[in-house]
């Protein structure tokens, strides 16, 4: 026996290692014979003798096991010894990628107010009527609901069709001072050259108690955003209407293509639209639970912000994932 632990110890590599393991642990191997000797052996002396037998396997399985590993490392480094990397070889070029217009855009949009001190908020797509409709002022009947509007869900579920819910749930959830952004994905019914069922925004919302918040907050920080976007533009606000904010203003630029001369971009006005906000409507704040508070909201779609600074034509081509518009923008 003590020949077969030397014949394992003396194999030097893993094909002599086989050719001992099948001449010990092999069918017709050693220790098969040795099992096969039970036959002839006395009754009496059977126990002693398969015990001696099982603890002599036990021992060599062992040893083996151990060679064999050792014997594997072995191989291994003389591979990597042998094999070494051609550095010089030639590789393939890859091309490298580039971040969507969209979300490059939004990325500059969250710098701006993260750097204001605005928080982030992402939310989540599916909203329920409460947090989409009901809570921003948009009751029953408004047309926001019609079924041409709004992607349904089960149980009056639905895709969130502006990120304004992220900031029902956070009023919900803290208490003022609330100084946040939610950007990201929405989805409404439309599909025509300026509208596509997915697209992205980004919106903010500052609440304090009463009186701290004012317009002409709300006014400093647009026009202080608008000239980070767009450098040394002229900003003008339009009253408007949103059922979220009273009062409300949309904001224009200065046409960044005819300086506000008119042109095809700005139908000849010298304007181009960019922002919706206001003074958050008393009844968001009732519907949250807040009192004796006030608050701006603005929001801004990342589509034409982008499309603007780029100078893409065609919104669809932000959609398309032909690789050709993204190589313009690495
Ligand atoms: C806009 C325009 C005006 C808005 C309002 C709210 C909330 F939840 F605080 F009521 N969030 N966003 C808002 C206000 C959005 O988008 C054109």
């Amino acid at each position: 026996m003590e020949l077969l632990e030397k014949k394992i110890e003396q194999a030097n590599d893993l094909a002599a290692l086989e050719s001992v393991r099948i001449e010990i642990f092999g069918k017709k191997g050693v220790l098969a014979a040795e099992f096969a000797k039970m036959r002839e052996i006395p009754n009496e002396e059977k126990k002693e003798f398969a015990k001696n037998l099982n603890i002599k396997k036990a021992k060599l399985t062992k040893l083996f096991d151990f060679k064999k590993m050792k014997l594997e490392a072995l191989a291994i480094d003389e591979m990597m010894a042998k094999e070494g990397v051609d550095v010089t070889l030639y590789k393939i070029k890859s091309t490298s990628g580039a971040l969507h217009p969209v979300m490059e855009t939004m990325n500059k949009i969250i710098d701006y107010f993260v750097s204001m001190n605005f928080s982030v908020h992402e939310g989540d797509y599916i909203e329920d009527d409460f947090h989409n409709f009901e809570a921003l002022n948009l009751p029953k009947h408004h047309p926001a609901r019609d079924m041409q509007d709004t992607f349904y869900l089960k149980d009056g579920f639905v895709l969130r069709t502006h990120t304004s819910p992220v900031q029902i749930h956070t009023m919900k959830k803290s208490k003022p001072p609330i100084r946040m952004i939610s950007p990201g994905s929405v989805f409404r019914r439309d599909f025509d050259i300026t509208h596509t069922p997915m697209f992205h925004q980004v919106e903010g919302l500052v609440v304090d108690e009463e009186g701290k918040v004012s317009f002409s907050n709300l006014k400093w920080i647009l026009e202080d955003f608008l000239r980070y976007m767009f450098g040394s533009v002229e900003v003008r606000f339009r009253p408007s209407f949103f059922p979220f904010t009273e009062p409300s203003t949309e904001v224009d630029i200065s046409c960044i293509f005819c300086e506000g001369k008119g042109c095809r971009v700005c139908s000849k006005t010298g304007w181009l639209e960019i922002l919706g906000a206001g003074m958050v409507d008393a009844n968001v704040f009732k519907a949250v639970g807040y009192e004796n508070v006030s608050g701006y909201a603005f929001g801004v779609g990342v589509e034409r912000l982008a499309m603007l600074i780029h100078s893409i034509g065609d919104l669809r081509s932000l959609f398309e994932g032909d690789v050709r518009l993204l190589e313009q923008f690495r």
